[in-house]
């Protein structure tokens, strides 16, 4: 791929925490058995709904003596949130919470997170710890244009950025051209934003007239959505930095929770506060190291709201081979798509970020699109709108051509067929945080 050479670091970037990264594995996993057994013990004293659901499968926290015990402990999952919103779960008084964010979700009551004042500490910590592993240093001047407020990106990325002593800009989402300007001026090295985001950065850029050299972009921090190696190497090329992938939930911290390092292979899970278990999705039951399945997260050391075997829906495998870096923590592979996010059309599965990686890069295709999902004859029918790159010539006849090439090309790769709607530049929606990737219209028949 057409990558340009990378601004070095301006110096030689350190471990965070390099006693906590580069734990032998037998001491990684007592600390892990102690945590969890603190946690668990938590749970049960002060949150009666875990109570209950640790009674309704007939164990008590005495019941776990090695990590593998954790199978036979109640999945946490959405439902649990929303049944009990919104403080219903918090483990501790609530004048001992400083902080909450919540996630709106698609359907009825939002989520919502508290943090005690330890657990907003561990987040700045494991925060700057993923920042460090990205090649950031306390030297950098950070450009957070996550959402800020009550999602968990803006403030999540900005108190870890701050925690590392580099100069924090938070700007949060939108008004994107004051953006560009800003990165400019001010000499930003860092972008913290989701892929979708950073995408339209780099486009207001050029439009703007602001070349990649303009910047002083060194490394991107993006997460919060999936995206694929084609984006990857999109933003790279487009932004001249280094980007990686950093992964997060809101329900069991916010961004920093995993997170690539420079030698982008996978995403460390940060072991110490989290232990990950990957399940098959439809019997629940553990699958060994490397299987691809669904990523489940007890956190280890959370306050105000521990979670027991929290069902992250997202679709990954782990590993747990050395790393270059010298991080002795698992690594999760990038997350290609939830799986309430997976669409069946005639019986094939597909993830959104499938067609991406089909979509960007595609010569006379800009990498702007969004699927839109119908029923016919009782039947999922899917539509992909692209847009032609703007330096195509915009007659019909050469949208009818772009449009019958991606068909041709989604079909040869994934093995779907569906319809293309061609757009001229500008026509498909840009994103401004998390982008919304499927337009959902089976509801509407056909
Ligand atoms: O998106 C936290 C976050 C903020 C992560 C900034 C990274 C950067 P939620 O809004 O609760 O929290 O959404 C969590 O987003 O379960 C995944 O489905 C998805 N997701 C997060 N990071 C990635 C990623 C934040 N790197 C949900 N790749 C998760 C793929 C991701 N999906």
């Amino acid at each position: 791929m057409n990558r340009p050479a990378l601004k070095p670091a301006p110096v030689a970037a350190p471990l965070f925490d390099p006693a906590a990264e580069t734990m032998p594995r037998a001491e990684l996993a007592a600390l892990q058995l102690a945590r969890l057994k603190t946690t668990l013990r938590r749970a049960w004293d002060n949150v009666p709904h875990m109570r209950r659901r640790f009674e309704a499968r007939g164990v008590t926290p005495d019941h776990l003596k090695t990590l593998a015990d954790i199978r036979h402990f109640p999945f946490t999952g959405k439902a649990d949130l929303r049944d009990n919103y919104p403080f219903g779960l918090f483990a501790v008084p609530r004048e001992d919470v400083v902080r909450v964010h919540a996630s709106s979700g698609t359907t009825g009551k939002p989520i919502v997170v508290g943090y005690t004042a330890g657990d907003i500490a561990l987040w700045s910590d494991l925060m700057a710890r993923s920042l460090v592993g990205a090649g950031a240093t306390r030297h950098d001047i950070v450009h957070v244009a996550y959402g800020y407020g009550l999602f968990t990106g803006g403030l999540g990325a900005h108190y870890g950025a701050e925690r590392l002593g580099a100069m924090v800009v938070p700007v949060s989402g939108g008004m994107t051209e004051r953006q560009v300007t800003l990165m400019r001026d001010f000499g930003a090295n860092v972008l913290c934003c989701t892929p979708s985001y950073a995408l339209n950065i780099a486009e207001v850029a050029e439009s703007s007239g602001i070349r990649r050299d303009a910047l002083k972009l060194r490394v991107g921090v993006f997460g919060a959505e999936p995206w694929s190696e084609q984006m990857r190497a999109e933003l790279e090329r487009r932004l001249g930095l280094q980007a990686i992938d950093i992964y997060g939930l809101s329900e069991i911290l916010g961004p920093g929770v995993a997170c690539e390092c420079t030698a982008q292979a996978g995403l460390h899970g940060w072991e110490d506060h989290f232990l990950f278990e990957i399940v098959d999705p439809k019997t629940l039951e553990p699958l060994p190291m490397g299987a691809t399945g669904e990523l489940v997260i007890t956190t280890l050391t959370k306050e105000a709201l521990p979670m027991v075997r929290y069902r992250t829906r997202d679709i990954t495998r782990l590993i747990d081979e050395p790393c270059a870096c010298g991080r002795s923590h698992v690594r999760i592979m990038r997350v290609t798509g939830r799986d309430d996010d997976m669409m069946i059309i005639r019986g094939v599965n597909v993830y959104p970020s499938q067609v991406e990686s089909v979509l960007v890069g595609l010569p006379g295709v800009a990498p702007h699109y969004q699927i839109v999902l119908t029923r016919r004859h009782a039947l999922d029918h899917m539509t992909v709108e692209v847009e032609v790159a703007p330096d195509v010539p915009q007659d019909d006849e050469t949208l009818a051509r772009v449009a019958r090439d991606v068909q041709h090309r989604i079909k040869s790769t994934i093995g779907i067929s569906c319809e293309i709607a061609a757009r001229r530049p500008g026509e498909v929606p840009r994103s401004q945080g998390k982008a919304v990737r499927v337009k959902d219209q089976r509801h509407l028949g056909g």
